[in-house]
């Protein structure tokens, strides 16, 4: 089982500001603990960050025939990227979407999800724990 955790704009920020939103802890220490849990679960895990949305869109299209899953945190590009949605629904790969905060409970406008128009599941507040979720999820259900 191997798995795309995609981050997308200014999570490589986590922990630098707005710690009362997402936390104090860092993007490091968030691909550390998706990767101590999918050790425990045997499943491979490579993690992808970026700012821009045509690299997201490049390593979406890469991971055709490649990633079993991917896990997706498309920060503000959630609530605007077709691109990213197009992508997801070419390469047809299992996806769940992430949101550390609870985006349903913040500004309108971030209730608006296109990713969230193809993922099979959204985990949205649960902090760090959400991409773990979604981890088990896909190997529970993927996972070979
Ligand atoms: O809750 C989430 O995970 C979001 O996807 C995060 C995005 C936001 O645009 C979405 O609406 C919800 C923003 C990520 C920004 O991350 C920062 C981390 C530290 C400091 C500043 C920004």
């Amino acid at each position: 089982m191997h798995i795309l955790v995609i981050n997308g704009p200014n999570l490589n920020m986590l922990g630098i500001r707005e710690p009362d939103i997402y936390g104090r802890k860092t993007y490091a220490d968030l691909c550390e603990f998706i990767s101590a849990q999918a050790e425990k679960e045997n499943v491979a895990v490579e993690f992808y960050q970026s700012n821009h949305e045509g690299g997201i869109v490049d390593k979406i299209q890469e991971a055709y025939g490649k990633a079993d899953g991917i896990i997706i945190n498309p920060g503000a590009y959630t609530h605007t990227s077709v691109a990213i949605l197009d992508a997801l629904k070419a390469v047809g790969i299992p996806t769940c979407e992430i949101h550390i905060s609870d985006v349903n409970a913040r500004e309108p406008f971030r209730s608006i999800s296109y990713v969230g128009m193809y993922a099979e599941k959204t985990y949205a507040g649960y902090g760090f724990n959400g991409y773990t979720m979604a981890l088990s999820y896909l190997n529970e259900k993927y996972g070979k």
